[in-house]
């Protein structure tokens, strides 16, 4: 019998509390069931140096950092991040699977945080030689459903990025439709409302091409 080897990168993006970690769980458990190994991983973090770095931009005042300061911080941790922990497992034969990765940048700092996006894309460029994921899901949920399960989650104490105002978090979300749209062949965007159970196989749709 052949052993099943293809390796896949996959991201999973949107704004607070659409759900992302939840169904990146509900996906491992999924694709594991298809015979592939499968890393669950997150950004920042996934590395050990990443993860340190991740401690310097979630916690602190919320102006700790200016946008570039923390795009610098980002593509530090995903530059560790993709040689430490995504390219050895892709190089096995692994899917990885990432809540956020490059586009959480150009949204975040790139789009609401007024850096611009083709800063952060060179940043990636010297970070990561400029390295994407085969696909990316981007997890669509209207502000007012997005804010109650991040409050459910969270309660009142949302990290320094997530506590931003709403206006900020308007900006992300125009940020990543205009990345989907610009990008048509590497993004799907996946309606996010509804129970978990109602929401997984709606990405499992959009990787069955891949499986
Ligand atoms: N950031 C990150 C940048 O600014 N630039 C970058 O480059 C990167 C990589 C990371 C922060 O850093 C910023 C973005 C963020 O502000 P984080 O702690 O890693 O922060 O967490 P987030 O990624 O922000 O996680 P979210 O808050 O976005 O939540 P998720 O993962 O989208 O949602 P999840 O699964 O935790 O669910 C939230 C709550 O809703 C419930 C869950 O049980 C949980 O309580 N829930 C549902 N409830 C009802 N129906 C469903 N379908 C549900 N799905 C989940």
């Amino acid at each position: 019998m052949t052993e099943l080897v293809l390796a896949r990168f996959i991201t999973l993006e949107g704004g607070e509390g659409a759900g992302k970690s939840t169904q990146l769980r509900r996906l491992a458990d999924l694709i594991r069931a298809r015979g592939h190994e499968v890393v669950e991983t997150r950004e920042p973090g996934g590395s050990k140096g990443a993860e340190a770095i991740r401690a310097l931009l979630l916690q602190g005042d919320e102006d700790r950092w200016n946008s570039g300061a923390e795009a610098l911080l980002f593509a530090a941790a995903r530059a560790d991040h993709v040689v430490k922990t995504i390219k050895p497992a892709l190089g096995r034969g692994a899917w990885v699977l990432c809540d956020r990765f490059l586009d959480s940048s150009l949204a975040y700092q790139g789009g609401a945080g007024g850096l611009g996006v083709e800063k952060v894309r060179a940043l990636h460029d010297v970070g990561s030689g400029g390295f994407l994921p085969d696909r990316t899901l981007l997890l669509h949920l209207g502000p007012q459903e997005a804010a109650q399960r991040a409050m459910q989650r969270d309660g009142d104490s949302a990290d320094r990025i997530g506590a931003r105002d709403a206006s900020y978090h308007q900006a992300v979300a125009s940020a990543f439709a205009d990345l989907a749209s610009g990008e048509p062949e590497r993004f799907r965007t996946i309606d996010a409302s509804g129970s978990a159970e109602e929401v997984t196989p709606r990405l499992l749709a959009a990787l069955e091409d891949l499986l």
